[in-house]
């Protein structure tokens, strides 16, 4: 489909639910050989094997928050978004939500709290979580918002309910950039996508606030583009292996560790590579590729969907993943109602 296209927002919200669900399996384990993930991938086309439903975790239990609260809202919301994610969480505890958001969640649900973001900010001795907890759940910001100066601003301000450091926040910012230029067909030139999300980075980084987030935490003075440059860097080079993937980007929980991860798996898949089966689509490489890299799959895979899905549109997701996967068909319905959104508010109206 053209730029913003009713398949491409499916694509994007239907392929990051995939992500999560399929993820979920390889989720903290160290090593995972693509054997294994080709098994478990062949498991999905198998409709009649009856191998059940695989469950979403928090990645996908807090991006349905995100997108409720849009629709209903008609726009960004943080009292009820806030609202949403204590009730999510309190109605299903058992997502696999991280150690520390556990208790922003559970002092956003007190109906005393006056400033929505002060338990965000209380983490980790006020510091605030640099985890890729806001970064997980950005994609629908840029499926609600046309101008990306409302794109940027939300998502910013949707992360930090429970994600205050700004190497938590600025991920989420960058995941929804990505998606954002995904939609509009910018990944049909690689090199001009990865200097547009530097570009936009340089800006979104530019600030004291990052500066101070950066000095204490030892890392480069502007985090995430330092790592757009490494993403650049691997993607000119003809052979990149697994473990240096992983040694160069990172495959962990933190949002640096995981938002530039998940921008390369998509960059890197966008030809066939030897590792993976020839008669993959671009949309099944990537999401493979993603899991073989270990660690946080679940959130890797989901990021890594949300840009593909927006790339490929709805056409490159086989049918029998949609039906193994818990909440693949409601994100589906959801992304027509955010195309809807979108296209109301590109009017102006
Ligand atoms: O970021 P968050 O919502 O976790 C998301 C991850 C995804 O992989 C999900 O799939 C799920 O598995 O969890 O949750 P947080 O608790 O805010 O951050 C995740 C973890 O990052 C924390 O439990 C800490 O281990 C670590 N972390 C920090 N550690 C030290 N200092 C995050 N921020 C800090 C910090 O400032
Ligand atoms: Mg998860
Ligand atoms: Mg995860």
């Amino acid at each position: 489909g053209g730029p913003a296209s009713l398949s491409r927002f499916r694509g994007a919200l239907v392929a990051a639910v995939l992500g999560d669900c399929v993820g979920g399996e390889f989720e903290g384990a160290e090593e995972v050989p693509m054997e294994s993930v080709l098994q478990h991938l062949s498991s999905l086309y198998d409709e009649t094997k009856g191998n059940g439903i695989l469950e979403y975790s928090d990645d996908t239990a807090m991006a349905r928050c995100v997108v409720q609260s849009l629709l209903t809202r008609a726009g960004f919301d943080e009292q009820d978004m806030a609202r949403r994610f204590a009730k999510e969480y309190s109605a299903s505890p058992g997502r696999g939500y991280g150690s520390g958001v556990i208790q922003v969640l559970k002092k956003l649900s007190s109906p005393q709290l006056s400033d929505v973001y002060q338990p965000a900010r209380d983490q980790f001795n006020g510091r605030g979580s640099f985890g890729n907890g806001g970064a997980m759940r950005a994609a629908p910001f840029a499926l609600a918002f046309p101008d990306p100066v409302d794109v940027k601003r939300f998502a910013r301000l949707g992360a930090m309910l429970t994600h205050s450091c700004s190497l938590g926040y600025n991920g989420a910012v960058l995941q929804a950039l990505a998606v954002h230029l995904s939609l509009q067909g910018a990944l049909d030139l690689p090199q001009q996508f990865i200097s547009r999300l530097i570009t936009e980075m340089e800006e979104v980084e530019g600030n004291e606030a990052t500066r101070n987030d950066a000095r204490i935490l030892k890392e480069a003075e502007k985090p995430f583009c330092e790592r757009l440059h490494r993403v650049r860097d691997l993607m000119d080079r003809s052979k990149v292996s697994i473990e240096e993937v992983i040694s160069e980007l990172g495959n962990g929980i933190a949002a640096l560790h995981s938002v530039p991860t998940a921008i390369f798996c998509v960059l890197h898949c966008l030809q066939p590579r030897e590792c993976l089966p020839e008669n993959y689509g671009g949309l099944e490489r990537t999401i493979a590729y993603s899991l073989a890299l270990g660690g946080d799959t679940d959130t890797i895979a989901c990021m890594a969907g949300a840009i593909a899905g927006a790339h490929y549109g709805i056409e490159a997701i086989p049918q029998s993943w949609i039906k193994c996967c818990e909440g693949a068909e409601d994100a589906d319905m959801n992304a027509e109602r955010l195309h809807m959104l979108y296209h109301q508010s590109s009017q102006g109206g």
